[in-house]
């Protein structure tokens, strides 16, 4: 079995910290570093939240850096506030402490010394915006051959992505959008991109079922945290709304654990930076290569998060 190292990215909401306990469970991942941008999350919660989940689930000590970052178009409050239930749950705090130990530098920086440390290459695995992954290529552009892969849960070539805030079109997906700067940055470098777009996160949406088949395997301690994490967000029961959860960076944390669960296509495309379509990636003949990963085995998917789980 050979070894993947990955650096994790994330934004601190549900699905970012569900993520994290998943990569603590996987047995060829070694996880160099993780890092925390208060995007779809508030910076102290979530980073308390990450380092408990690397004590009570991870076998090795891994640090936590806080980013320095903020965006461009703020996330609704009442989203971010879910890193303060993720942190509070009883399960995290039974030790009564907190040990993974937090960086003194910020985020960007973090991920440039772990990415140099690293003797081969590191995949960056992002759940949320690319704001530190742009401005770690911005001082340490060495480190771009070093990056095996960047994997982002992030865009949409769909007319349609996940932002409704006034003056923006609907053409974007919110981690694009919360700074669409960093993605054009992170377009201009010559990493190779793996984007896991709406296109296959809309077939994942959390559901009365998926949460029934949570919920009767809670005795195995690491189901009963994913089912208690998603207690806090809305299923998808009649209609999607704005609010409608789906299994997002889950989805891209289990197919950077086993690509086999989807299916990518080749795509050329730009960014939009400009009002209202800021954060719209879009299929040009011009245009970026990325992967866009556009399909997933739902039921593979599901299966696989629930014998993961299991083990912890
Ligand atoms: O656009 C999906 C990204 C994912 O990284 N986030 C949530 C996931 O962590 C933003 C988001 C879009 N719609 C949301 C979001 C919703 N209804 N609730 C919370 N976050
Ligand atoms: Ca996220």
């Amino acid at each position: 079995m050979t070894r993947k190292t990955i650096y994790f990215v994330h934004d601190a909401d549900i699905d970012d910290l569900v993520s994290l306990f998943l990569l603590t469970q996987m047995d060829d991942v070694t996880l160099s570093g993780v890092s925390v941008i208060p995007a779809d999350g508030f910076l102290t919660p979530g980073t308390e939240a990450s380092r408990k989940i690397i004590d009570r689930f991870g076998s090795e000590q891994v640090e936590v850096a806080r980013s320095s970052s903020r965006g461009v178009n703020a996330f609704p409050k009442e989203w971010r506030m879910r890193s303060f239930f993720v942190n509070a749950l009883p399960l995290l705090n039974e030790s009564g402490k907190v040990e993974a130990p937090v960086s003194e530098l910020p985020a960007h920086q973090h991920l440039i010394k772990k990415v140099r440390d690293n003797d081969g290459k590191t995949t960056l695995l992002c759940t949320g915006p690319l704001t530190d992954i742009a401005r770690a290529l911005d001082e340490a552009p060495d480190i771009e051959d070093k990056i095996e892969q960047l994997i982002w849960m992030g865009g949409t070539l769909n007319p349609v992505g996940n932002v409704q805030e006034p003056e923006h079109d609907g053409s974007a997906e919110w981690n694009a959008f919360w700074d669409p700067y960093a993605v054009a940055r992170v377009w201009e470098s010559s990493l190779n991109i793996r984007m896991v777009a709406l296109e296959s996160t809309n077939q994942v949406p959390l559901t009365v079922p998926v949460r029934n088949s949570w919920a009767a395997l809670r005795k195995y301690t690491g189901i009963d945290f994913i089912g208690q994490c998603y207690a806090a967000v809305p299923p998808l029961v009649h209609l999607e709304t704005n609010a409608t959860y789906f299994l997002w960076d889950v989805l891209t944390t289990m197919a950077a654990g086993n690509p086999d669960l989807v299916k990518t296509k080749k795509a050329l495309t730009k960014v939009h930076v400009d009002e209202p379509s800021q954060g719209k990636i879009e299929a040009v003949d011009d245009g970026r290569p990325v992967e866009v990963v556009y399909d997933v085995d739902t039921e593979a998917f599901f299966a696989s998060i629930i014998e993961l789980a299991k083990k912890a």
